[in-house]
């Protein structure tokens, strides 16, 4: 029989049957215990025990997390979006063939900002959703579709989002101290939640080690990941133009001309320089 992992403990397995039934098991000593992870695919055998893990299309880490279909990236007006790490979620969306959902949180502090926000990112996610703690249920348990977790800087909502959807605080909202949330974050697990019909969203509020994710990005490949560049690549002089200077560039024109958005080319020239001044073994 096949399943998912929805919770790991000690040894023992939460796993979710195809037929919606959860069953409290062990895997084959073969697998080794740290080896199987919330979100894989696995099949028990004839005593119901793990014996085969299937292939896993990413794994996240801490918390660790297999087979992430989407991620609800977060954002809100106060405290301010930071498109930089927007941006950079965006990639590592691509990078793990995550589906980015953009979700606009906090829309009752600031509903021009986030449309300024929509402008810009209306074509690089595939949804987006404007939401506040009131609606945020109606508006993302909808786009709940495979495995799916939040993201986002902090203090944007997410928190708030998950235990409003779960029913239950699951999460820890900001106002704790930040001892001791940094004391809580050494013993992390992360368990999956079935929403609706084997559509799952993990209890966690971000991943962190994103960064390093992305770090291994060579620095000429980064404008690939900037999708809106491309139509305008073809004016550029030189086919391998990597779209830093003004001088015979299709690209930095376009943003000039008010065609591709300011912010997201800085953030661009911002990556681009990070990652070619960074040392790679
Ligand atoms: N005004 C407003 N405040 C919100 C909304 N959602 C969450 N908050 C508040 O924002 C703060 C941070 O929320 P939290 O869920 O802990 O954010 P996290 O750090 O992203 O998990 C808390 O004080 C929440 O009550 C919203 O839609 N509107
Ligand atoms: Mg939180
Ligand atoms: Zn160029």
């Amino acid at each position: 029989m096949n399943g998912l992992v929805l919770k790991k403990q000690a040894d023992e397995f939460v796993v979710c049957l195809e037929n919606g039934q959860n069953v409290v098991t062990k895997a084959r000593k073969n697998l080794k215990k740290d080896g199987v992870f919330v979100g894989d695919h696995v099949v028990l055998d004839d005593e119901n025990m793990i014996s085969q893990i299937q292939h896993r299309k990413n794994l996240l880490v801490r918390p660790p997390l297999a087979n992430v279909d989407r991620m609800f990236i977060v954002v809100a007006p106060v405290p301010k979006a930071d498109l930089y790490t927007l941006d950079k979620l965006l990639i590592f969306c691509k990078l793990n063939n995550i589906e980015p959902i953009l979700c606009v949180n906090k829309r009752d502090l600031d509903e021009k900002y986030c449309k300024e926000i929509e402008k810009i990112y209306k074509n690089l996610a595939k949804t987006i959703i404007f939401s506040t703690i009131d609606d945020s249920v109606l508006k993302i348990v909808p786009q709940i579709k495979g495995v799916c977790a939040l993201a986002g800087q902090s203090a944007v909502g997410k928190s708030s989002i998950i235990n409003a959807i779960l029913g239950k605080n699951v999460a820890k909202i900001d106002t704790f101290s930040k001892k001791i949330e940094r004391g809580k974050q050494t013993t992390r697990t992360v368990q999956l939640y079935n929403i609706n019909r084997g559509n799952f969203l993990a209890d966690t509020a971000g991943f962190s080690k994103l960064d390093e994710h992305l770090l291994n990005l060579d620095c000429r490949q980064a404008k690939n990941y900037f999708q809106e560049f491309l139509p305008f690549s073809s004016d550029c002089k030189y086919s391998s133009c990597q779209h830093i200077k003004d001088k015979d560039c299709g690209v930095a024109k376009a943003v000039e001309d008010g065609k591709i958005s300011k912010e997201r080319y800085s953030n661009y020239l911002k990556l681009y320089e990070i990652l070619k001044n960074i040392k790679k073994y």
